[in-house]
């Protein structure tokens, strides 16, 4: 397709069409200019200025990435099956996977919150959402792994997820489709959307100590759709800011339906008037059911547990609850500025970027400055709470970061750029072409209290002509900008990991002395732990056999095991006896249909293995751990069901009858 400059009409045409992404920049083959290799040039054995976590769209992970140089760190598995490190194939992260509908292991993972506190990124935990199967993830970054996973009830589709408040007290998640709710007979027909479809934001509240999650209370709202949202900071601490479209409450060919409306709405919700309603006992008790799983890092298990009932506040009766903003043309992205005052909302449809004053919302509420109701909720007059409106900023307005200095920078989707504006005077400062069309941009820190205004990246949906081709799919890619003078400079371009929505960084410091090197041995807490050699056995338990198997530079104990008959099913628990920062060992087994493992020092990891015929069964370690790691294997005898073949195991001691000394 050729670039072709962006226009209104061609805006228009490119909605009729369905191809929103037909607008391209000119000159779309620009090279970076001047110093840029210097910029993002990190010296071998240096290391970066910030760790990037990056969404992996609908592959379901998380990618952490160094910046400014671009290098891919980490992939770190959420809802998503991941070979590298056997997340979702070992018995212990299979837990992690559960829903109330069973074993998902792959879901559309989007948006990406780091913890604060003071309003400042704190370096402990990132969010991230489950956008088809509602779940709400944590990520430790002690470990970068994720450590819990909790399901969403009265939700169907979790994309206004996860924003966390300034002192990560909650992390919300809003529906991003209204569904009749789960404690009600849903099989209603379709079309009787505007009856009994509902909307729901959950505040999930967080463990200061531990980050464990759980369901603080839910709001049911009239049945729109939820797209993000941000927590007010600052003086408007206290205050959730989400964007809603289709108020038209379609439930057929949305693209048009939804789409009527001249403004849809910002919800406005004072969470801490919903504290004091809870505490007042107005919230409901309902039955659902939704999990909620653990990983614990002393027995290296994740558990799954079933909860049944959530605390429902009601959005029509409360009063002072929740609010609707008017706000142009299905709203996407709802950002809030370092200072708590301002906040923004992206009208994807909409030809301007409405700036809304919190001052002026909290003073439109007192002077019941209302055009009307919205499902029984007051919806402000749009002007009484309008700060100004950023004109011509683009076309397609997605998301708006900032970068501390009193700039906002905000991608455009249609017209595939990035524009800088000041939020005081609403004029626009800068504007550089992407390539092509940006769904989300980051600035280190860019939606908290203190931005790091150093870089800021575009996460961009096509490629296109960028890389070398790779068949019908496409890298998606970042692109880096210096943002550290007047005018926003293309330093560095590189493909990514899955399809990026939103992401964040944070400076390395914040993170790299809290990474956790082993797990210590004596704190294994794993019930089928085998803590030296001394302790590894094979327990036959009616057809289960348990496999308690140490590994160690370079040997797998026990190495023989004879005795496995047909019908079994056979448990390995290898525990990894090495308490050295990156000395990982791995466990594979011919014909394991569940695939492998890899276990890190200190760590026991399990793989179910159920033999399919009689013979012998290699073994061996698949992480290239030392230069004897070719030797470090084994072998297991597999016996037809009833076989006499006693249960053996041993290492170093099953030797030929020749070999033996004279007497033996
Ligand atoms: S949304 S660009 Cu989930 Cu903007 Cu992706
Ligand atoms: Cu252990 Cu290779």
């Amino acid at each position: 397709m050729k670039p072709v400059q962006c226009t209104l009409a061609a805006f228009a045409l490119a909605i009729l069409f369905g191809s929103m992404n037909a607008c391209k920049p000119k000159n779309a083959g620009t090279a970076v200019t001047g110093n840029a290799a210097e910029k993002v040039y990190i010296p071998p054995g240096k290391y970066d200025e910030f760790y990037n976590f990056v969404s992996g769209g609908f592959s379901g992970q998380l990618s952490v990435y160094g910046l400014p140089s671009g290098r891919l760190l980490r992939v770190i598995p959420v809802f998503s099956l991941d070979p590298e490190k056997g997340w979702g194939f070992s018995e212990e992260t299979k837990p992690m996977l559960n829903t109330s509908h069973g074993f998902v292991p792959w879901d559309d993972l989007h948006h990406v919150n780091m913890s604060q506190t003071n309003g400042e990124i704190d370096g402990r935990w990132v969010f991230v959402n489950g956008n088809n199967t509602p779940r709400l993830a944590r990520v430790d970054l002690t470990t970068f792994r994720t450590a819990e996973i909790l399901e969403l009830p009265n939700s169907g589709g979790n994309h206004s997820s996860p924003f966390i408040t300034e002192n990560t007290e909650y992390v919300v998640a809003g529906t991003r489709f209204s569904v009749p709710p789960d404690n009600v007979n849903g099989d209603v027909p379709i079309n009787t959307y505007k009856q009994n479809f509902k909307g729901n934001v959950t505040f999930v509240s967080v463990d200061k100590d531990n980050g464990n999650m759980e369901i603080a209370f839910q709001i049911e709202t009239p049945g729109v759709n939820f797209d993000l949202s941000h927590a007010g900071k600052g003086p408007s601490h206290g205050w959730f800011f989400f964007s809603c479209y289709n108020t038209e409450g379609a439930n057929t060919l949305l693209e048009v339906n939804a789409s009527k409306n001249d403004k849809d709405f910002i919800m406005a919700v004072n969470w801490k008037k919903a504290e004091e309603y809870i505490k007042a006992g107005k919230g409901k008790k309902v039955p659902v059911k939704y999990v909620h799983n653990k990983f614990n890092e002393e027995t290296h298990m994740a558990t799954t547990e079933t909860l049944r009932e959530v605390t429902v506040l009601d959005s029509r009766e409360l009063e002072g609850l929740c609010y609707f903003i008017p706000c142009p043309k299905s709203p996407h992205g709802c950002d809030v500025d370092p200072t708590g005052e301002y906040i923004v909302g992206s009208g994807k449809l909409a030809a301007l970027i409405p700036v809304f004053s919190y001052t002026k919302m909290l003073k439109a509420i007192e002077d019941k400055a209302f055009e009307g109701e919205y499902g029984k909720i007051p919806v402000i007059k749009y002007e009484a709470a309008l700060y100004g409106e950023v004109q011509k900023p683009g076309l397609g307005p997605l998301h708006t970061e900032f970068d501390g200095r009193g700039n906002a920078i905000t991608s455009m989707f249609v017209s595939s750029e990035l524009v800088k504006w000041n939020i005081k005077d609403l004029k626009v400062l800068d504007r550089v072409p992407t390539y092509y069309s940006t769904g989300h941009l980051m600035i280190p820190g860019g939606d908290s209290r203190k931005p790091d205004g150093k870089y800021v990246v575009a996460y961009n949906k096509i490629t296109k002509d960028r890389y070398l081709p790779t068949g019908p799919e496409l890298s998606q890619s970042a692109q880096l900008f210096d943002i550290s003078g007047d005018k926003m400079q293309l330093i560095l371009d590189y493909p990514t990991i899955g399809e990026p929505h939103y992401a964040q960084a944070v400076r390395a410091e914040k993170i790299k002395d809290n990474s956790r090197k082993i797990f210590k041995i004596e704190e294994n807490r794993h019930p089928y732990v085998a803590k030296g050699e001394k302790e590894t056995k094979v327990v036959r338990e009616g057809n289960k056999v348990h496999v308690y198997m140490t590994a160690i530079r370079s040997h797998l104990t026990p190495d023989n095991i004879e005795g496995i008959r047909m019908g079994d099913e056979v448990y390995f628990h290898v525990t990894n006896l090495e308490q050295d920062w990156d000395v990982p060992h791995g466990f594979a087994i011919k014909g394991a249909d569940n695939g492998e493992l890899l276990i890190m020092p200190g760590e026991t990891t399990t793989l179910k293995w159920t033999p399919d015929r009689t013979g012998i069964f290699p073994f061996y370690c698949t992480d290239f751990c030392s230069a004897l790691h070719q030797e470090m294997t084994g072998y297991l005898r597999v016996s037809p069901a009833g076989s006499k073949v006693p249960l053996t195991f041993s290492t170093g001691t099953n030797l030929p009858a020749e070999d033996l000394p004279a007497g033996q």
